[in-house]
């Protein structure tokens, strides 16, 4: 018997990841591999300094649709070649951590989340999803305490990152924004010096020449956020993104779609391509808009697909399976 146990150790240390609390993962991952991320000049890089791209899907609220945040689904979509999710928490929409919503429910499903994506060794971005609250410092006391418990209890996962501010709006200056990430950036770094955080910027997360034009001093690993949906935002957006890496701004796409922005409507693979084209140039990561299946075009599942887990190309909705084949071609 002690023999067995001594040669299951053996093999264990071998091949697998024993993480803290006992779970063993076997196969390489992508978090075995690259292990923690860095923003390195405007690049995010893996542990090893080189140029790594994370290719995500992003939940939709996870007050609307927490089913999907399963292992079995993640599993799923890592097959298709997705090595990040993004857990998007609303803060002020209909049951959102800081309308009304259940706090502590909330907050076990992002756990869920988190362990099932570390599970699967794949990158998860932990997304305070401002909208209707316009300013992040809406909400400032109330981010302040979520980030804080959120990098006390996943100082030591490799695979966090974290999204302050999904889409400042409203007229929110990037003077207004910053004031609140460096709160927020002191918040994390009390206990993570390390994470990638990422910064939303003015006018739903597109002005990122305003952030260039002032970026976060004195941190390091900051990210800041490019959100675009091909068939609204066009070459005048997407130009931006050379222009900030020129004066030195790490770019993230943390949310994006080929629809309206309205998460509905028209598809452009066109414009859609166009974008891609610049992701593929730049090596930029980008996250796609939502997985789950709701009637609108942005869903990256088909509506008539009910299944939670089990999920193959051929569920996917016509965005999902645009967005698969041009992550992979990435
Ligand atoms: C949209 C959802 C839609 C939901 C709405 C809530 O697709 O089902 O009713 O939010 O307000 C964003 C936002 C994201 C939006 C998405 C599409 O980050 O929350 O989701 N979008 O409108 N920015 C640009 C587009």
């Amino acid at each position: 018997m002690k023999k067995i146990l001594v040669c299951f150790l053996a093999v264990t240390i071998m091949l697998g990841t024993v993480l803290s609390d006992g779970v063993v993962v076997f196969a390489k991952t992508p978090v075995s591999q690259h292990g923690r991320l860095q923003v390195k000049g405007v690049n995010l890089v893996d542990r090893k300094g080189k140029t790594f791209r994370l290719k995500g899907f992003s939940t939709h609220g996870i007050n609307w649709f927490e089913e999907y945040v399963n292992q079995d689904a993640f599993h799923d979509l890592k097959k298709m070649g997705i090595n990040c999710i993004r857990l998007a928490m609303y803060t002020a929409d209909y049951n959102g951590y800081c309308s009304g919503g259940d706090k502590k429910h909330l907050e076990s499903v992002i756990d869920k989340g988190v362990k099932a994506c570390r599970a699967e060794g794949i990158y998860v971005i932990i997304d305070w999803h401002i909208l209707n609250d316009c300013n992040p410092n809406t909400n400032l006391k109330e981010a302040k305490k979520f980030f804080k418990k959120m990098s006390k209890r996943y100082k030591n996962y490799k695979n966090v990152l974290y999204e302050i501010c999904n889409e400042p709006n409203g007229g929110t200056t990037w003077a207004e924004i910053k004031k609140y990430a460096k709160k927020i950036i002191k918040v994390i770094r009390a206990n993570d010096k390390k994470a990638i955080i990422i910064v939303g910027t003015p006018n739903w997360s597109q002005r990122i020449d305003e952030a260039a034009n002032s970026p976060i001093k004195g941190q390091k690993n900051i990210m800041y956020a490019m959100h675009f949906y091909a068939a609204t935002h066009k070459a005048d957006l997407r130009n931006l993104i050379p222009a900030a890496r020129k004066k030195g701004l790490p770019v993230f796409i943390s949310e994006c779609n080929i629809t309206e922005a309205s998460g509905n409507g028209r598809i452009d693979k066109a414009e859609g391509k166009r974008w891609f084209q610049t992701i593929r140039k730049y090596k930029l990561s980008c996250v796609a808009w939502s997985f789950c299946n709701k009637d609108e075009s942005a869903s990256l599942i088909k509506p008539s697909v009910k299944k939670i887990k089990g999920i193959k190309k051929k569920d996917l909705s016509k965005t999902g399976k645009w967005f698969v084949k041009t992550i992979g071609w990435i």
